[in-house]
């Protein structure tokens, strides 16, 4: 019983330095903020565009890799991404 108690709060530590990575950290590309640009970013958006998943504020900031930068988090993005990921991009700068 102690073991399952010590996994879930070291879940909760877990999820409290996602949290606080993702609040102030601007990783261009990192829309699932877990501190590395991969395929799994641009599944997390299109994930989002069909409303299976949600990204976090900070998320969406970090998924606007196109521009008009202000507008919403688009397919796009999750293309740039996996273009960047292949070297089809120099950067993720919108
Ligand atoms: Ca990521």
């Amino acid at each position: 019983m102690r073991d399952i108690d010590q996994a879930i709060d070291f879940g909760f530590i877990c999820n409290e330095v996602k949290d606080l990575y993702c609040a102030d950290t601007l990783l261009r590309g990192d829309a699932d903020c877990n501190g590395v640009v991969n395929a799994s970013d641009a599944a997390a958006i299109l994930r989002h565009l069909v409303q299976l998943g949600q990204l976090t504020e900070q998320g969406k900031l970090n998924a606007k890799v196109t521009r008009p930068v202000d507008a919403p988090v688009s397919a796009a993005d999750a293309a740039k991404i996996l273009r960047f990921l292949v070297q089809l991009e120099k950067s993720l700068e919108p």
